[in-house]
């Protein structure tokens, strides 16, 4: 297992950001409510400015690459909950089978929810930004994204897409559910960008 609790040296003095309260529970916070999936007719698309779209069934997706992180979770409403072990798939595995185009600059994450996110490429073309689908060895819970989610342990939790099944590459950004609300796209929790 790797342990990238470290990351917040890149960017704080401390491993819980300015603002936030450390927390054991991991509360579930979703716009609207849990969605239906169905394993059979699940489907991951990668689409937009990339040299080849991809799609995954769940069997296929699961053959990817994986890796088991402990990572720091830290939510927009003022909680943290630390060491996190989440198992799935980095970021850059899925960038580097479809090929970004050179003219990419964002990422635009959707969910079975109607969810969107919105991130700069750079800041998703990193290990720490994983596609989970277990939490702490187990089968990532439904309430929490399950089948499939995205974590985002440099950001506020809100860019981490719940029940994720597609990734858009873009040349230009878009706001995102909660970016369309005014909270911010960039999200640095150690610098509190917490709205726009
Ligand atoms: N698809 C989807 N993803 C989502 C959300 C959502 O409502 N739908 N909420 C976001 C918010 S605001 C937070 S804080 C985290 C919460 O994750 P949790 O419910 O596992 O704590 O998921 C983020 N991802
Ligand atoms: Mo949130």
């Amino acid at each position: 297992m790797q342990d990238v609790t470290d990351l917040y040296q890149e960017f704080g003095d401390d491993r819980v950001p300015p603002g936030q309260r450390e927390t054991s529970k991991f509360p579930v916070l979703s716009k609207s409510g849990t969605p239906p999936w169905d394993p059979e007719t699940w489907e991951f698309t990668v689409t937009g400015a990339v040299d080849t779209p991809l799609s995954f069934s769940w069997e296929e997706f699961q053959e990817l690459p994986s890796e088991t992180q402990c990572q720091d979770f830290h939510c927009v409403t003022g909680w943290s909950k630390l060491d996190c072990v989440f198992e799935g798939v980095p970021f850059p595995v899925i960038a580097d089978r479809a090929g970004v185009s050179e003219d990419a600059m964002h990422v635009l994450f959707s969910a079975l929810d109607d969810y969107t996110t919105d991130l700069p490429l750079e800041d998703c073309t990193r290990d720490e930004v994983l596609f989970a689908w277990s939490f702490d060895g187990e089968p990532l819970a439904r309430d929490h994204g399950g089948p499939l989610r995205v974590v985002t342990p440099h950001k506020y939790a809100y860019k981490g897409a719940k029940w994720v099944t597609g990734v858009e590459f873009l040349t230009e950004p878009v706001l995102g559910y909660w970016e369309r609300r005014g909270y911010s796209e960039t999200a640095n929790p150690w610098n509190e960008e917490r709205y726009s």
